[in-house]
């Protein structure tokens, strides 16, 4: 006889930030029906499409359940199950021989979008083992804008859409797709229920472009301009926070100065938003008391991204908008341990200077390695030989710009292990693979260290297949075997007491609790000033000789020159349906995107003669791949905007299942970068088109 369905509360995971609540129903250890907690704090009630089927994550007949030790050459997909006693053994032995004759800092440890807490095990693995390099997509994922925040305002401004705002400028997010930054979209809906006004800066004819006020259909890659163009009507039409301008900012009068450059006009010729509109929405954003700036990631995603953060910084703190509620936010976090001590940071003092990205004097606070540098030090040799990586949660054959290089540089390693889910493209080239445990089958925390204030409990509903063990158990296993093993614990879950411990809970109490939140704190510099060396908001960056930095944000070029060979622009969004390069496997997904899809405008599809679903080649000066169109004008005739991440589970293993084939990353290149962060161009690039 089945049990009757018994309902737990959780977060959803690694489908985007997460953060969700969500009532899961169980019966006889599986998950049969998902839906959305009317209580939860982020999303009262609601859920998207790939959060209720996340569950089938679990279940698929192909998911890796054994580890796995290679025995044909690299990514011809012959494999050998092993226990697990020998998978940890021969990692450990081949790190530490790694150690040994090249030192700590030769291997690599990689992290991906932070899924969950073992990221943070995993930095704290590199530092006990010894090591500067974690390697981690951060460069393209929002160091830019924490970063940029810290060195502008000594914090990282949140759009706070927790208190009523009169205005969101949503730039380069699309939250109904993507959630961004753990802000779900349900929150937007909300706030435009009650009256806030929308405009959206955006390529794309975005869901929310159609309830918005404006809508500025900007030329991909030119942000900042657009940025440093409401700058200049702010400033020109006196429409400025001048109080506060006066009192708590630096460099106001340098910034008036370098601005009046930027004029509408002129902005209008570089971004294609006509100047007429540049003036209305700097106006209306000027005017509302108070606006939050909601920001995504394609801000982040070219070798301009400093100027880009710096401008949109910039912005926010002239009309006051920082540190007020309903405007762009310092969240505080609750009572939670640090980071720091949490990873052991003091273990490895001279990070900074001994990362391999030390070399290429990027921005300082930036405490991961680009995948560009990473790759080089393998490849080159430069600065010092890396000949080891140890990578959980990430496919960077797939998600690191200039898959080629990575592809060369994953053949090169001397030693490779990945912890997964499921055999991807990147996994086919370890020489060992650990089978991991995964959302709903561990306890887990949401949004530690994610910077929004809040963190989320994630407590395990059903058990794991046998032998999938949480990257949590398998690094602290591992831990105690390449470095002191008194760092690491007998049970591994004592590292989420240690996370709530300073709130007076165990892991336990606070999942009855489900979520702590930090203090709302706002205009603490009326006390304090800002944490910046001129203790003010600094317009002008009072460090930039110091640190070789650009004092003012500036438009310079386009991050790729227009070439005639390559007419038009490529740019690309997330999947509403997918994360990244994840889940393709997950049936319920895939029925709703079986193809990787191109969109371009009807004006463009006519003129190649292309209808719905042809395969064309998309081709840059970098590399091709194939893709099928998909006819729509929300994308600019000049535009196409292609799909990220794409690999077949269902194609040959003897190939890494077609990883070249759609992939948008063969697209792109590591051979200009941006020098703050190391980034690459992932967006604006020119492209060519033919029908296959
Ligand atoms: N061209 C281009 N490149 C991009 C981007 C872009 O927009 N354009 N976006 C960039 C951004 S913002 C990011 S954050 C990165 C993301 O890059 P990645 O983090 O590398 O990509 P994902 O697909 O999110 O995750 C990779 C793997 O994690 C596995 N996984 C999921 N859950 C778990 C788990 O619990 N444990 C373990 N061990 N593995 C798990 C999945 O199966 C998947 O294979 O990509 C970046 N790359
Ligand atoms: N479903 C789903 N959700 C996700 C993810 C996922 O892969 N899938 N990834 C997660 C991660 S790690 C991240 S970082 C976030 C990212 O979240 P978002 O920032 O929302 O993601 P994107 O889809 O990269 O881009 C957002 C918007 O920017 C527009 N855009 C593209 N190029 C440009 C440009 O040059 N200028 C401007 N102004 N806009 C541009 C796109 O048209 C798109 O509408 O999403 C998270 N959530
Ligand atoms: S919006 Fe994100 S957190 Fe919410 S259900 Fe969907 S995937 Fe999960
Ligand atoms: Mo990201």
């Amino acid at each position: 006889m089945t049990k009757d369905i018994q309902w737990k509360e959780t977060h959803c995971a690694r489908m985007d930030h997460g953060g969700c609540s969500l009532l899961v129903g169980v019966q006889d250890n599986e998950i049969v029906q998902i839906k959305g907690n009317p209580e939860g704090y982020l999303n009262k009630g609601y859920t998207c499409f790939k959060g209720r089927v996340s569950a089938d994550r679990l279940t698929h007949p192909d998911r890796l359940k054994h580890p796995l030790k290679r025995i044909g050459e690299r990514g011809e997909g012959k494999w050998r199950r092993i226990s697990w006693e020998e998978a940890l053994g021969e990692t450990a032995e081949n790190l530490i021989r790694i150690k040994e004759k090249y030192g700590a800092r030769a291997v690599g440890f990689g992290v991906g979008m932070p899924k969950g807490l073992e990221h943070f095990v995993q930095i704290r693995l590199a530092n006990t083992f010894g090591s500067p390099n974690v390697i981690a997509s951060q460069d393209v994922c929002h160091a830019p804008r924490e970063v940029t925040g810290i060195h502008t305002c000594g914090f990282y401004p949140v759009a706070d859409l927790h208190n009523p705002t009169e205005l969101i400028l949503l730039w380069a997010s699309n939250p109904t797709s993507t959630n961004e930054e753990g802000q779900i979209a349900s929150i937007f809906y909300e706030q435009l229920k009650k009256g806030a006004k929308l405009i959206v800066v955006d390529p794309r004819r975005i869901d929310f472009a159609g309830r918005a006020d404006l809508w500025l259909q900007v030329r991909p890659g030119t942000s900042q301009a657009l940025a440093l163009g409401f700058i200049n009507v702010i400033i020109e039409e006196s429409l400025y926070a001048k109080d506060f301008v006066e009192k708590y900012t630096y460099g106001f009068e340098d910034l008036a100065q370098h601005v009046k450059a930027y004029t509408p006009e002129k902005v209008a010729d570089i971004t294609w938003v006509p100047a007429d509109l540049i003036r209305k929405a700097a106006r209306m954003y000027a005017n509302a008391k108070p606006a939050a700036l909601s920001w995504g990631n394609p801000i982040e995603h070219n070798i301009n991204t400093f100027d880009t953060t710096r401008a949109l910084i910039c912005l926010m703190a002239i009309c006051g908008n920082l540190e007020v509620p309903g405007g762009n936010c310092n969240a505080h976090d609750p009572k939670i341990m640090g980071l720091g001590p949490f990873v052991r940071a003091d273990l490895v003092p001279n990070k900074y200077k001994e990362m391999i990205s030390a070399h290429y004097k990027i921005i300082p606070r930036l405490m991961t390695v680009a995948p560009a540098y990473f790759r080089k030090a393998v490849l080159e040799g430069v600065p010092y030989p890396v000949r080891g990586y140890y990578g959980m949660c990430t496919n960077p054959l797939m998600t690191w710009a200039d898959s080629k290089i990575t592809y060369e540089a994953f053949q090169s390693l001397d030693f490779t292990a990945v912890a997964e889910i499921f055999m991807t493209p990147t996994a086919a080239m370890a020489d060992i693979v650990f089978p991991v445990a995964h959302q709903y089958e561990m306890n887990d925390i949401g949004h530690y260290g994610i910077g929004h204030g809040i963190i989320v409990a994630r407590p395990k509903i059903v058990d794991p297949p046998e032998e999938c063990w949480p990257d949590i158990k398998i690094i602290n296993e591992l831990g105690k075997r390449i470095s002191p093993p008194e760092l690491w614990y007998d049970d591994f879950e004592k590292f989420l007491d240690d996370v709530v411990q300073p709130a007076g809970l165990t892991y336990q109490q606070f999942v009855e609790k489900g979520y702590l939140k930090g203090p709302d704190r706002f205009k603490l510099y009326e006390g304090n000033g800002f944490k910046t060396p001129t203790g003010k908001v600094e317009l002008k960056l009072s460090t930039a000789e110091k640190f070789k930095l650009k004092p003012l944000p500036e438009f310079t070029d386009f991050p790729e020159a227009d070439d005639p060979d390559f007419p038009l622009l490529l740019t690309s969004v997330k999947s509403q349906y997918f994360l990244h390069s994840s889940y393709r496997w997950v049936h319920k997904l895939r029925e709703k995107r079986p193809h990787p899809r191109v969109e371009m405008h009807p004006e463009t599809a006519a003129h190649y003669a292309l209808s719905d679903g042809d395969e064309i080649a998309i081709e840059t000066k970098y590399g091709k791949v194939v893709q099928n169109v998909h006819i729509t004008d929300n994308v600019h005739p000049r535009v196409i905007c292609a799909a990220l991440g794409w690999w077949f589970p269902e194609g040959n293993p003897a190939d890494q299942y077609e990883w070249r084939k759609s992939n948008f990353n063969m697209l792109t290149s590591i051979g200009k970068l941006g020098r703050e962060f190391g980034t690459p161009n992932l967006k604006s690039l020119p492209c060519r088109i033919r029908k296959i």
